[in-house]
């Protein structure tokens, strides 16, 4: 059923394209139709993400023992031949799944979408499929868990959503096969496996109600083409117009950092896996997706839980930035969510009855880079400080210069306001002694018109120093500033550079003093500091890891006058994964001119 007239067009172009030979572009919409499509998504900033299929069985051990990874990994981790690994599904009968109680759940921690494996890289489908019996339908269970699920959903008001994973460590006819289980017998056929995909695919978006997203994975083995994913994401919008299709669908992703790298890129958000983007990305819809502890599926041994707190100020973090959180469950063989997930999944929803409104509708704060005390969220005529750790009682908005009419805790129901100051450095809010959540507090200012942020310019020290902090630097070509870190990371385009404007009062020569650090075995990137025509050139060396910084003098460079001057760090050569995290970078005096 056409959704409205004015997807009649689109539509057909979308058939169209789907006929048209695969390397024709991703369907076009207008900026008003995506905004349209997108629309609930970037409201909804909060998703659960749902792990779940054979791998729950021996959840992380084979042979007795526990198995380094992710037990969804499990057949690669152990080199499990298919062969070895089938007798599994006999095992599959997990008669405590109640898909009522997992969607009750995810409301109650303030989810608003839940993306669940459909078949992951083991190939096994949760679904009624008619393409193959490797399915939950020939299992103990025998029952369809995706119908489950997206009656609960239905039921709840919770976007249903589904992973798909390209790579197929199943089916014969993926290629390529695991070095360990060749299976020279059966010729494997890509086209056909491709064909079979898009028959499941089919199944999926056809026979269970209107599906939110289709997160494509496993995109990453050469016998995955951009104009395959072309291709698919235009069948994927053929079937549902609606659906958002993340960037996985195509290839080109820049591994973990997950964005795309295509000239024209296909899918409509990026994903970031296992981390957080250092600053906003303006412009661009992306979602982190998270573990709770270490692994995906449920993996009996991993007991390295995030706490309440960190969870729950990561989803803070991802919408001050302009993006969306998915974090992942992995429940059991029997069909419970762990009782680990289960309590922060509770704290987080206690956390969003309380605060929800500076999260869910909300668009990233007007500030480029992380705050020290916390982080902002903004609609429109409020900005909502959301605070981490304010020990001096007080919070600071940097530069912000627009008009401030009151503000107020969110947990005050009398919005008693506070006292608000305005100076140079922008608004500073004093804070009540004791903040109602130790967490997360809030605190709105309601503000007259968009929020203007003009940071004072850098300037020189009284005592002649120049010290340049790594999250006031312009970054370019995908260096992102890492506030855990406190330093520039991501530095993995040989380009990247990262750059300092400021005033010089004091003219004259200044020891170049860099903070830097890289893991063992990356080191060797030259990289230049220049200001104007004065350089100096240093050469990375290991630290035993990207977050450990030591200091290193590069020499003397000269600023010869008063005025502004930018100083920028560039690689010259890069021969390991990535140049190198970069800490401040500090000027001091040795002779004023
Ligand atoms: O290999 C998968 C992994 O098992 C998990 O599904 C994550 C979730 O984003 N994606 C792949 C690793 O990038």
């Amino acid at each position: 059923m056409l959704k409205t007239i004015a997807f009649v067009p689109t539509l057909l172009a979308i058939i169209a394209c789907a006929m048209v030979p695969a390397h024709s572009a991703a369907v076009k919409e207008t900026k008003a139709q995506k905004d349209a499509r997108m629309g609930w998504w970037r409201e909804a900033r909060f998703g659960m993400f749902i792990h779940w299929g054979l791998y729950a069985v021996p959840a992380g051990r084979w042979d007795g023992k526990t198995v380094d990874g992710a037990s969804e990994w499990l057949i690669n981790n152990a080199r499990i031949k298919v062969a070895d690994y089938e007798p599994l599904q006999k095992q599959f009968n997990p008669t405590k799944f109640d898909a009522l109680a997992w969607v009750r759940l995810a409301k109650e921690a303030g989810v608003k979408y839940i993306t669940i494996t459909s078949k992951h890289h083991e190939g096994f489908a949760l679904w009624d499929t008619k393409q193959t019996d490797w399915s939950v339908m020939n299992t103990p269970y025998g029952k369809d868990i995706l119908r489950q699920m997206a009656a609960a959903c239905k039921a709840e008001g919770i976007k249903l959503c589904f992973y798909h994973s390209i790579m197929d460590w199943h089916n014969p006819d993926y290629m390529p096969r695991r070095p360990w289980d060749p299976r020279p017998d059966v010729k494997g056929d890509y086209a056909k496996y491709n064909a079979y995909m898009k028959a499941q695919l089919k199944e999926l978006l056809t026979g269970y109600g209107d599906i939110g997203v289709l997160w494509f994975d496993g995109e990453w083995e050469d016998t995955w083409t951009h104009d395959q994913g072309i291709d698919l994401y235009n069948y994927v919008r053929g079937l549902q117009p609606d659906i958002i299709v993340n960037n996985r669908v195509d290839t080109g992703r820049s591994g973990t950092v997950g964005m795309s790298t295509n000239a024209e890129p296909v899918g409509d958000f990026g994903t970031p896996e296992q981390q957080i983007p250092g600053t906003g990305l303006p412009g661009v819809d992306w979602e982190s997706c998270m573990t709770m502890n270490d692994s995906w599926g449920y993996k009996v041994d991993d007991h390295n839980w995030k706490s309440s707190e960190t969870l729950i100020r990561n989803l803070v973090d991802c919408a001050s930035k302009g993006g969306n959180y998915l974090l992942n469950v992995g429940p059991t063989a029997e069909g419970l969510i762990p009782p680990e997930s289960v309590e922060r999944l509770k704290a987080m929803g206690a956390w969003l009855k309380g605060y929800g409104e500076a999260i869910y509708g909300t668009s990233a704060g007007p500030f480029a880079k992380p705050l020290q005390w916390g982080r902002v969220t903004q609609r429109k005529g409020k900005l909502y400080a959301i605070i981490f750790d304010a020990p001096a009682r007080t919070i600071t908005l940097p530069g912000l210069r627009t008009k401030v009419k009151t503000a107020y805790l969110m947990a005050d129901p009398a919005h008693t306001p506070l006292t608000v100051t305005k100076d140079a450095d922008g608004v500073t809010v004093a804070l009540p002694r004791m903040l109602p959540d130790p967490v997360a507090t809030v605190v709105v200012l309601e503000v007259s018109g968009a929020p203007k942020v003009v940071l004072p310019e850098l300037a020189q020290s009284a005592d002649g120093t120049i010290a340049l902090k790594p999250m006031d630097a312009d970054l370019k070509n995908g260096l992102q500033y890492e506030s855990n870190k406190d330093s520039i990371g991501y530095w993995t385009d040989a380009n990247g550079s990262a750059s300092w404007k400021f005033k010089v009062t004091q003219p004259g020569s200044f020891t170049v003093k860099v903070d830097q650090g890289c893991e063992n075995g990356t080191a060797g990137s030259e990289y230049t500091v220049t200001v104007g025509d004065s350089s100096v050139k240093g050469t990375v060396t290991a630290t035993g890891s990207w977050s450990n910084l030591t200091p290193v003098n590069l020499g003397v460079i000269r600023i010869p006058s008063k005025g502004t001057f930018t100083l920028t760090v560039k690689a010259v050569t890069k021969p390991g994964f990535a140049v190198m995290n970069l800490g401040s970078v500090t000027l001091s005096p040795v002779t004023v001119y």
